[in-house]
């Protein structure tokens, strides 16, 4: 509970086991719930995150944003945040977004992780995709998003009732800022956070997801 407001927080994890561990052990005690979604992991990712309190569930048809429907489904919490298992994203940065959140009154609040203050976290190919997806969503949907594909995100889980959210895989973390921007009264921002260098191997593959992304905004807009 934070501020008379309860918490979930939802993590989609493919083998992420290393990851996972920091999560879980930096985890605010004020979060009430943690969902860790795992995709078919083949370490002992579900392992580590049931030994360390989350809940664990798993769902069997792979992609990030299939993981993320799953886990809203079970979440409980006034206000849902997310992040990777992988330990890029600062979990020591929640009670910040939150009070973020609070202060702006805002209902939904992506965390933007340019500018990139650690060099090791991104390489140049990601910073200029990211850059590359950032514009051509701002430029598509009429607003500035500094960071469209950021994994970590604060929001009111009674926005998801007015939601359309129709992608399985990486394209998934777009369409929740889009579906937040077109919202008829929900009111979006964006904060700077502090991104790292991930745990454990990459699940991005860059070139195919960049452009599926890219691919998915100009569906997206045009089917409107
Ligand atoms: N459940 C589930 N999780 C996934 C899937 N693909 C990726 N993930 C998780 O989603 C998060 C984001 O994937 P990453 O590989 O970290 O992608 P990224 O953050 O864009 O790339 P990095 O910046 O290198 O971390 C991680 O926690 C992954 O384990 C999937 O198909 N299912
Ligand atoms: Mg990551």
């Amino acid at each position: 509970m934070y501020k008379g407001q309860t918490i979930t927080v939802i993590i989609p994890c493919l083998n992420e086991e290393e990851g996972i561990a920091l999560v879980l052990r930096d985890m605010p005690e004020f979060v009430d719930e943690v969902i860790v979604v795992d995709n078919n992991s083949t370490d002992s990712t579900h392992l580590v995150a049931a030994s360390m309190g989350a809940k664990v569930v798993h769902e069997p048809i792979p992609g990030y944003g299939r993981s993320y429907k799953r886990g809203f489904a079970e979440a409980t919490g006034d206000i849902i945040i997310t992040l990777d298992g992988d330990h890029s994203y600062p979990v020591n940065g929640i009670s910040y977004l939150l009070e973020a959140f609070l202060h702006l009154q805002v209902d939904f609040l992506n965390a933007s992780r340019f500018p990139v203050r650690d060099k090791r976290a991104m390489s140049m190919k990601h910073l200029m995709g990211n850059l590359l997806l950032s514009a051509a969503m701002s430029l598509l949907f009429f607003r500035w998003v500094r960071d469209s594909q950021s994994g970590m995100w604060v929001f009111r889980r009674a926005l998801l009732k007015d939601m359309k959210l129709e992608a399985e895989g990486m394209a998934f973390s777009e369409e929740i800022k889009i579906e937040a921007l077109l919202h008829k009264t929900a009111r979006f921002g964006e904060i700077s956070i502090l991104y790292t260098s991930r745990m454990g191997e990459i699940k991005l593959n860059p070139w195919r997801d960049g452009i599926l992304n890219l691919w998915f905004l100009a569906r997206k807009r045009f089917a409107r």
